[in-house]
């Protein structure tokens, strides 16, 4: 087996700090809390641990709008604080990477302070600033979180760009000062000995020149910013690569929205010496508006298409790049409800499902904080339970600007595919917030924590969290997991998703019902009298007889 490199067999925890374990009363989470949780992530089996922003930052977008790189946001706590989490989780054989947001700053950042101020400054250039045309924007690009991509500022009569919120200005990659700025506080963090990073929307920080028009996208005045994969995207990655990152032992993962197969052989193909694996959302897209609202959506991902998008990235990188393997994060529904059923005849079977189809194929599986547990979307029903500034603005947008959605019919896009469902907070026990808090916490603790927690889920040997420990612990033990190709079986079969893993002498099957309905598939002419069921979400095996969301492993 040809070198294998520890992130490659490793699964990653993404934990969303704010929504973790709050310790000092103040309703939210902080790094005391993440600390107090270590001897549960080692007990769960995981290897590295990723967590979202938790840098100085006003907090406009949760976050990922950043006014000060290299200081711990007070609501987190210190760098003390941080110092420590490091040293308890190295102490525990557990990585640590952290989350970095270089597309773009806070408009708080003494960078951006400066850049406004006037046009000679030094810092001018460190962002996109342009004349409008009379009073319309410098082109028709919209900003992910509503309205245009360009503020007016009056300071120096000119627009800045900010693809996310109006406090999220955009960094100009083509200035090789700020390049070089970037770089030295990647290295004073990878110096302080974290173990790599998860690097937000990376794909988007090379801009086409001239910054043109995009064309019109559905029910919107505005054009595509098309900034994804710009003609220097590889340059500056090469740059970072061969300037930073390639003096540490780290791991990589690039957030890279609207990427195929082909394109990844570049962002983490072997040799490229960019990024060692990226995360795509092809599969975070099939349940999008068919009716031009994008991601606002209660539709379900036809199982056909996620087998089939599923498919071409297990074939298209084998061998050649490396897969990320993930149903969820801090930007989506939860898993069990949007992939699974969430109904409470089904949660603990479908989350069961979900997690031996996902972990057994090949990458890096990423268990974001509660999947383990089956944690379930928060079903709110009114808008001011909601927290998330993509929400609040579509709503906004969509119901009250343009009334182009009924309140009812957003209302319900939003319960289904909302950020907010992944980020109530952890549910730890019964006690008062679940655990989380002992005051009200920023965002309400999904109702049903009373049966969903952490104690609830180490008292039962069927929980979900053991099927996870026990997956995790096949893909350590087991080479094939990491190494194995991968074959779809029954491509066009609309409940189940089969598949085989193959290494050397060795073949797995992967047999997974996506439907609570029960289903009859030609299972046992894949095996051999000599198989051995390694894994199921039954206590039984009924052979070629598929219960509700049955989801069995055979060594054949
Ligand atoms: O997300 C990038 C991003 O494009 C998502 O916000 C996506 O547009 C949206 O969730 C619909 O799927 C990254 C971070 O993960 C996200 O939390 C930040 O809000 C965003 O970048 C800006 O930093
Ligand atoms: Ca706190």
């Amino acid at each position: 087996t040809e070198q294998i490199k520890w992130w490659q067999r490793a699964v990653v925890y993404q934990i969303y700090p704010r929504s973790f374990q709050d310790t000092n009363d103040d309703g939210i989470g902080d790094i005391q809390g993440i600390i107090a949780h270590l001897d549960y992530l080692k007990q769960l089996g995981v290897d590295v641990l990723w967590l979202n922003p938790i840098y100085q930052s006003p907090n406009d977008d949760n976050g990922y709008d950043i006014s000060d790189y290299q200081k711990i946001a007070s609501d987190f706590g210190s760098m003390a604080d941080f110092d420590a989490l490091l040293a308890a989780a190295h102490q525990r054989g557990l990585k640590l990477i952290m989350d970095l947001v270089v597309n773009h700053t806070s408009d708080e950042h003494p960078w951006f302070k400066a850049s406004r101020q006037d046009k000679l400054t030094p810092y001018r250039n460190f962002y996109f600033w342009r004349a409008g045309n009379g009073d319309s924007a410098p082109n028709n690009w919209d900003a992910a979180f509503g309205g245009s991509a360009w503020q007016y500022d009056e300071q120096t009569n000119e627009y800045y760009l900010h693809t996310f919120s109006t406090k999220q200005p955009d960094l100009n990659w083509e200035n090789p000062e700020m390049r070089q700025a970037i770089y030295r506080m990647m290295t004073w963090w990878l110096n302080k000995g974290v173990d790599g990073f998860r690097m937000d929307v990376i794909n988007q920080i090379s801009k086409r020149p001239g910054l043109p028009d995009g064309p019109l996208k559905p029910h919107s005045q505005f054009g595509d910013s098309q900034v994804t994969n710009g003609p220097r995207v590889h340059e500056f990655l090469k740059e970072m690569h061969q300037q930073v990152l390639a003096q540490f032992e780290v791991m990589t993962v690039g957030e890279t929205h609207g990427v195929t197969p082909a394109d990844v052989l570049k962002y983490a193909g072997k040799d490229r010496q960019e990024l060692d694996m990226v995360f795509e959302f092809q599969h975070l897209r099939l349940d999008n508006s068919q009716h031009g609202f994008g991601k606002w959506s209660t539709r379900k991902a036809p199982l056909v298409a996620l087998k089939r998008v599923i498919n071409e990235w297990q074939v298209g990188l084998h061998d050649q790049a490396w897969n990320s393997l993930f149903w969820n994060n801090h930007d989506t529904p939860r898993a069990v409800s949007r992939f699974g059923d969430d109904r409470p005849a089904y949660r603990v079977c479908s989350a069961k499902m979900l997690a031996t189809c996902l972990h057994l194929l090949q990458g890096t599986p990423y268990i974001y904080q509660g999947e383990e547990l089956g944690m379930t979307d928060a079903h709110f029903t009114e808008l001011a339970s909601y927290r998330d500034i993509e929400t609040l603005n579509a709503y906004q947008d969509l119901v009250n600007d343009r009334q182009l959605l009924t309140k009812a019919d957003m209302m319900a896009r939003l319960a289904a595919s909302s950020r907010d469902n992944s980020r109530t907070p952890m549910q730890w026990n019964q006690q008062l917030n679940a655990g989380f808090s002992s005051v009200t916490p920023w965002i309400a603790v999904n109702p049903n924590y009373h049966e969903i927690n952490v104690a609830a889920a180490l008292a039962d040997p069927d929980s979900v969290w053991y099927h996870y420990q026990r997956l995790i612990a096949l893909r350590h033990q087991e080479p094939i997991v990491t190494l194995g190709d991968f074959e779809l079986l029954l491509p066009t079969d609309t409940a189940v998703f089969m598949y085989r893993r193959c290494w050397q002498d060795q073949t797995w099957l992967v047999v997974c019902n996506f439907t609570a309905q029960r289903v009859q598939r030609p299972i046992m002419a894949e095996l051999k009298d000599s198989s051995e069921l390694l894994l199921s979400n039954y206590a039984d095996d009924l052979a070629d007889k598929l219960r509700p969301y049955e989801a069995k492993v055979y060594r054949c």
